[in-house]
């Protein structure tokens, strides 16, 4: 049975929704936190160079959800938020929920073999939809759920199949590209076919909102997208007991704390019909 609303017209009703209900939805955002972000948001899409008025995104063929997994998360002001354990896991992941200070129904941990040099195995596929192309930080919030020594079992593979350009930037400018993505210089340490290592560090063991890549020389996660559309976000096991509670994109106008702080307080999941 077809709906009178596609999926893009209800995200823009949800959207609005979001505005409207501020006060309500985005319970830990302040009013000026977060018109500040939409301000950095909507200077970012002009940075972007995006002429293309959101009618064009509305008749993209790129833009309907994907069939093979059945639904898609949405972008809201330059954020896709994740409840990470909102997906259907090959055997290996474990929902945990003892008490830490998470989201949602708790968070997911590896307790298959390790893959320490081996991407691939345990992939859970996450499709989302923007409608403001540009470059995305990425960031998960996880944290190593045995011992206590920060280093181990802090860390999982990750993988923008589709994006136009996935790469780790440091606070220098300098950039470096997952091995065999046909770009170059590559991090220290493991990654292939695409896939980046991405690690938390800290013996803290609290969740937190952190990932790197590059063993010893810690670059921040990116993902640029040339046009509004749907892609995917690839992550498959290395580390046992790895925890991961969340995942977030949002365009690098923003400040992280603005993003994590909306991001807290929402997760937008359309199911294909
Ligand atoms: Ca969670």
């Amino acid at each position: 049975m077809r709906t009178h609303f596609n999926c893009t017209t209800l995200l823009r009703i949800i959207t609005l929704c979001l505005f409207v209900g501020s006060g309500t939805v985005f319970l830990s955002c302040s009013e000026d936190e977060f018109s500040e972000a939409m301000a950095t948001s909507g200077e970012e899409d002009n940075d972007a160079g995006n002429s293309e008025d959101e009618g064009n995104a509305d008749s993209s063929p790129a833009n309907e959800c994907p069939g093979d997994i059945g639904f898609v998360f949405e972008e809201a002001n330059g954020i896709v938020s994740i409840e990470f354990e909102d997906n259907d896991f090959p055997q290996g992941w474990v929902l945990k929920n003892d008490g830490e200070a998470t989201s949602g129904d708790g968070y997911m941990q590896w307790e298959g073999d390790p893959k320490m040099n081996a991407p691939g195995n345990g992939t859970v596929v996450f499709p989302f939809r923007i409608t403001q192309p540009g470059t995305y930080r990425f960031l998960w919030k996880s944290s190593f759920r045995a011992g206590n020594d920060g280093t181990e079992h802090n860390d999982s593979w990750l993988r923008f199949p589709d994006a136009d350009d996935f790469f780790g930037r440091k606070g220098d400018g300098s950039v470096i590209y997952p091995k065999d993505s046909g770009k170059t210089p590559n991090p220290n340490g493991s990654s292939s076919d695409g896939w980046f290592k991405i690690y938390r560090s800290g013996n803290d063991t609290t969740f937190k909102w952190q990932a790197s890549t590059s063993d010893h020389d810690a670059h921040d996660i990116y993902a640029s997208f040339s046009s509004s559309g749907v892609y995917r976000i690839e992550i498959s096991a290395r580390s046992t007991f790895h925890g991961i509670d969340r995942l977030l994109l949002f365009q690098e106008g923003l400040s992280q704390n603005d993003a994590i702080q909306a991001a807290d307080t929402f997760s937008l999941k359309t199911n294909c019909d």
